[in-house]
């Protein structure tokens, strides 16, 4: 098989960058290792910022999430039993996020690419990359029980943190950045409306709590956690018990319970690998960079990489130049930086300290309260999680 542009990861970011090179008459093939149930089932992100949503539209697959996207004009911050709005659009200038679910882009970007092309092939698992630093470098696949190849003029590594594309650079030139911190995140899905019209990011006693949703009749709630921690000892009562104590303001105000139809443990992470390109390989999305989720940029992330990505590859057909390709990575690696930074801020902010260090403790809510305070504070806030611009 041969190709212009082999992408491995049938995740957000290799389907979506599949789908702008076809609109830009760039030949490429997806290899994704799962099966089509799974990629469409994998619950992760929710929040879009506007150029995200942007994208979608301008890969022509937004049809759905225009029609069913919930538009938010902010969130909500609570700590100290009080609730206090960030109105995004007073603060930004405009700017408002769309709650839609990862694993509905997902399904939307499949079944675009189903019926349209390009080449998507399901089981399909990317065993090596050969000679990424020369002009034909080759993916090396197993697919329907044998070993097949696929010849190409340029590999994308989209195949997340746990792929292959990444270890294929060499430790001269790869360098990671990266830090662990000390709790998980539970999330669960419920059948129930949710119980207030914004994301409540909530710094409770004990610990950190989010309120999203997923339409209006399933919400979407996540609790700081210990490492380690398993699901099976958080009953459905023990989470709704947790969740509401962590929510809790002197105001009227009751969460909605219902019941609960998935439940997952997840690490907080912060990684970057520098740089994302070596040779005819660029890696984009998570395999190249995660954030903590509680700044909402993974997935967003993975989209503006491709978006530079598939600029890149268009101006290439288009002008033989390599120029956006060569400024790829440290493009890309300046947003990467600032998102980074928001995630980490927004994570020490509102994350209960398992040392219980005092002094922290003073800081967050110092942090917190300046925010209410001050619109200077907040603008900052808001600018940073509805997006910063695309630097290009
Ligand atoms: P993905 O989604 O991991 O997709 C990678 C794909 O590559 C495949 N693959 C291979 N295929 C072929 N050969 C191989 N050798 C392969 N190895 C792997 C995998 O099967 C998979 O299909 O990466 P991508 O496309 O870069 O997308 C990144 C996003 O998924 C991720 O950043 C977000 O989900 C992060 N995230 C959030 N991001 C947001 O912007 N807003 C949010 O609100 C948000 N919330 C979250 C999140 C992530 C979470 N978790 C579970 C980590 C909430 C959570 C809880
Ligand atoms: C989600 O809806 O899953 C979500 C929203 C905001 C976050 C993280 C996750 O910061």
């Amino acid at each position: 098989m041969r190709t212009t542009v082999g992408i491995i990861g049938g995740g957000p970011a290799g389907l979506l960058l599949a789908r702008l090179l076809h609109r830009t008459g760039v030949d490429c093939v997806v290899l994704e290792a799962r099966t089509r149930e799974y990629v469409e089932q994998r619950q992760r992100a929710g929040m879009l910022e506007q150029g995200t949503v942007d994208a979608l539209h301008e890969a022509g697959a937004a049809e759905r999430l225009h029609a069913e996207g919930l538009i938010h004009q902010g969130i909500e911050l609570r700590f100290d039993r009080e609730r206090h709005h960030i109105d995004f659009p007073t603060l930004t200038g405009g700017r408002t996020v769309t709650i839609y679910a990862q694993t509905e882009i997902v399904k939307d970007l499949v079944a675009l690419q189903l019926a349209e092309g390009p080449r998507l092939l399901f089981e399909a698992e990317a065993l090596a990359i050969e000679k990424p630093d020369s002009e034909s470098p080759v993916v090396r696949f197993r697919h329907e029980g044998r070993e097949q190849t696929l010849a190409c003029d340029w590999v994308v590594g989209c195949d997340g943190f746990h792929g292959i594309a990444r270890d294929t650079f060499p430790d001269t030139l790869g360098r990671t950045y990266e830090r662990d911190y000390p709790y998980s995140w539970l999330g669960i899905l419920a059948d129930v409306a949710p119980s207030c019209e914004e994301l409540i990011y909530a710094r409770g006693q004990g610990g950190f709590a989010l309120h999203s949703m997923r339409s209006p009749h399933v919400s979407r709630l996540y609790l700081q956690v210990p490492n380690g921690t398993d699901t099976e000892d958080w009953s459905d009562d023990r989470i709704w018990d947790e969740l509401a104590d962590r929510f809790a303001i002197d105001a009227d105000w009751t969460l909605r319970r219902g019941p609960i139809t998935a439940k997952s443990v997840t690490p907080m992470r912060s990684f970057v690998h520098e740089p994302m390109r070596y040779g005819r390989l660029l890696l984009a999305g998570d395999a190249a960079h995660i954030v903590p989720p509680t700044g909402a940029k993974g997935l967003n992330l993975a989209v503006s990489d491709v978006r530079v990505l598939a600029r890149a590859f268009a101006e290439l057909r288009r002008t033989k130049s390599e120029q956006l390709l060569d400024s790829y990575s440290d493009m890309c690696l300046a947003r990467v930086w600032q998102a980074t930074r928001f995630s980490y801020d927004m994570t020490k902010m509102l994350h209960a300290q398992p040392d219980r260090d005092v002094f922290e403790n003073r800081l967050q809510l110092a942090r917190l309260r300046r925010i209410a305070a001050s619109r200077h504070a907040a603008a900052e806030l808001a600018a940073n999680y509805t997006g910063l611009p695309l630097l290009m």
